[in-house]
Formats: structure tokens, sequence, C-alpha cells
């Protein structure tokens, strides 16, 4: 069988965006007049809901149940600014990819393997992540782009890889996922892809399940192909 894509996570695989992430929630917080701040032990925690708006939903309905009730708008609104302020950090520059996946994904190209991104973030945030690492759109990387906002279900539902796949037009056993987290990998797994796990800051101390292969630093795509 020939590897004919490889699906790529975005925040925590292709960068440690996960920082900036948090950085963006507390300035919205704050400019929204509340009195919320999510420090790095709490967001290690809260990053266990994937999704912003439905982070910001968890947090609520378990560490603050005695406050005023939060609405959907509300939080609609929240997530919009924290969206806004991680596109300014992003656009300041500084981030970086992860070692090893620049190579990976030239690697990928030059064997004419398609690349593919299956994020729980929004489209515009990996809009915003691929002008800051790559000083380029995404299309001119990525083939297929399937972001949370498209789905109903986010990881690790299978519903954004799902799409992914989709949208390749290919079946699950021709790709490989390439993941940071837990549940990116229960994700990728449940619409029956490979995984490849490298974890990252947040995600070092989770636990992958044994059905993914899991790397302590980027595979080359030789190490990827010796075992698809
Ligand atoms: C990571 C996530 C996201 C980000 C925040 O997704 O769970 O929610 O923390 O992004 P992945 P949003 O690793 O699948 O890319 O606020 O846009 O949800
Ligand atoms: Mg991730």
């Amino acid at each position: 069988m020939t590897l004919s894509a490889i699906i790529f996570d975005v925040d925590g695989t292709l960068a440690e965006t996960e920082e900036l992430h948090r950085q963006a929630f507390n300035a919205a917080f704050t400019e929204a007049g509340m009195d919320w701040h999510w420090g790095r032990e709490l967001y290690g925690e809260l990053l266990k809901t994937t999704g912003g708006k439905e982070r910001i939903h968890a947090y609520h309905h378990n560490y603050k149940s005695n406050r005023a009730i939060i609405t959907r708008e509300q939080i609609a609104e929240l997530h919009r600014a924290k969206t806004l302020r991680y596109g300014e950090l992003l656009d300041g520059g500084g981030l970086e990819l992860r070692p090893g996946i620049a190579t990976l994904i030239e690697q990928a190209r030059q064997e004419g393997i398609r690349l593919a991104i299956a994020t729980t973030t929004s489209r515009a945030n990996v809009d915003a992540l691929c002008r800051t690492c790559w000083k380029s759109e995404p299309e001119r990387i990525f083939e297929v782009i399937a972001a949370g906002d498209e789905v109903p279900n986010k990881k690790p539902a299978p519903d954004v890889y799902l799409l992914a796949l989709e949208r390749l037009g290919l079946a699950a056993n021709k790709c490989v996922a390439i993941e940071d987290s837990r549940n990116g990998v229960f994700s990728a797994i449940e619409a029956g892809l490979r995984v490849h796990v490298i974890p990252s800051t947040y995600t070092a101390a989770e636990e992958f399940g044994d059905r993914a292969r899991i790397w302590q630093s980027m595979p080359t795509l030789e190490e990827i192909l010796q075992i698809f």
C-alpha cells in the first residue's frame, strides 16, 4: 500500500501555538471586563476540552458555577475577540514551526504525497499561522484544509478527519495523521487513520493509548514510510 496523503493537526503539531491561544483568551477576558485569568496549569486542564467556545463554556460550568449565567452569544463574542487577539499575536511574529515539520512537508511534496490539515481551530487561525510561519497562504502548502468551525463535533469525534478524507477523495488506509494530543489521536483513529503522535509542551504527560506510534521528535518521511 502506498502512502497517498499526510493529514496534519495544527495546534501543538505544526507549531507550539497553545501559549498564544492562552494569552489571547486572557486578553479577551480582560477586554470584556471579566476577572477570569487562565494560568498555564489551569490551561493544561482546560485543553482537555477542544475548541475555544467549548473551552470557555466548560470553564464557566466547571469552575464558575456559582456565577451569573453566560449566554451562547456572550461566549461567541468572547471567542471572536480571542480570535482577533490570537491573529494579532501571530502577526507580531516570533512563532516558529516545530523542528522537523518544514523538512517533513518538503520531503512529502517531493515524493508527490498530498498534504492536508484537520484541525479543531478555525480557518482564520490556520491562515494566520501559515502567514507567520511560511509567509504564505495555506493553499500553497496544503491541498485540503478541514477546520473545526466546519464540522458539528470537534475532536475527539472523528468529524474533522472524515471531512479531510472526503475532500481528499481518499480512503483512510491510504493516509496517516500527525497529532500531538490524546483527543487528536482518538479522533484520527475513529476516522480509521494510522496516527503518529509527537507530544507537545501541553500534551507531554497525556496517555495516547496503544494504537498510535509515539515519537519524541518529528519523524522524517522515511521513518513514517517504514511503518506505514
Ligand atoms: C486545538 C484546540 C483549539 C485551540 C484554540 O486544536 O483545541 O481549541 O486550543 O483554538 P488542534 P480555537 O490541535 O486540533 O488544532 O479557540 O479557535 O478553538
Ligand atoms: Mg493539537
